[in-house]
């Protein structure tokens, strides 16, 4: 007797074993997908178990072939999905909007900014902001572009010198919805992108908005306009 209810011991241990590594494979088959790991698809960040919303996407409609062999084929149409209803895309939350990373290219975006898309308490909420080549001669805060624009849109500014730095976006009514920018920044080019988005990741509605920038004693604000 003794003897069986070993073996069966041994049993669920090795199926439960095989069950974890059998999906082990999958996190590196989305952009990022190592950063959270099993998280990015289980509600238990152990892996196992009760699949979340992204995982519950993957597993009906972007495998490979069904069941646990399945290989997650990432693509355009799965970035673009919000799977958890955060307000932000697979893609953006994975940093490849695009859907364009494939298996076997490094990891696209900035790792310190993916977050899980498959939890809708984890979403954006800083936003990217690139240096350019280049040095600037004062303190300016250029338009953006595209504008009018849909969903998003680049804005460009320069520092002189080290300052601390704030860009906010405001809408018509002077309400701040966007915080894109806040912190020291080394002297330079610098763009920042606007998703169209305020900060809990609603879309906003077509209008007038206003981007604000203050460093040090410099200050500008300009206009531009969403336009769905
Ligand atoms: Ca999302
Ligand atoms: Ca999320």
């Amino acid at each position: 007797m003794k003897k069986r209810y070993i073996l069966v011991a041994v049993l669920i241990v090795f199926t439960s074993a095989t069950f974890l590594v059998a999906r082990g494979f999958r996190s590196p088959q989305i952009p990022n997908g190592t950063l959270k790991s099993c998280a990015n698809c289980h509600v238990s960040p152990g892996g196992g178990g009760v699949r979340n919303a992204f995982g519950q996407e993957i597993e009906a409609n972007h495998l490979s072939t069904p069941g646990a062999a399945g290989q997650v084929e990432w693509s355009e149409a799965l970035a673009q999905l919000d799977s958890d209803g955060d307000g932000f895309t697979n893609g953006e939350e994975l940093q490849d909007p695009e859907g364009t990373w494939r298996v076997g290219q490094p990891f696209p975006g900035d790792p310190a900014l993916v977050t899980n898309p498959g939890d809708p308490t984890d979403f954006p909420t800083t936003t990217s902001v690139d240096r350019l080549p280049g040095t600037a001669a004062g303190y300016s805060l250029d338009g953006n572009y595209p504008n009018p624009f849909n969903p998003s849109t680049t804005i460009r500014f320069a520092l002189p010198e080290a300052a601390s730095v704030r860009l906010e976006i405001y809408d018509a009514a002077g309400s701040r919805v966007r915080t894109l920018v806040d912190g020291q920044r080394d002297a330079g080019l610098y763009t920042s992108t606007w998703n169209g988005r305020d900060s809990e990741g609603r879309l906003m509605t077509s209008g007038v908005y206003f981007y604000r920038m203050s460093a040090n004693s410099f200050s500008s604000m300009r206009r531009m306009v969403l336009l769905k």
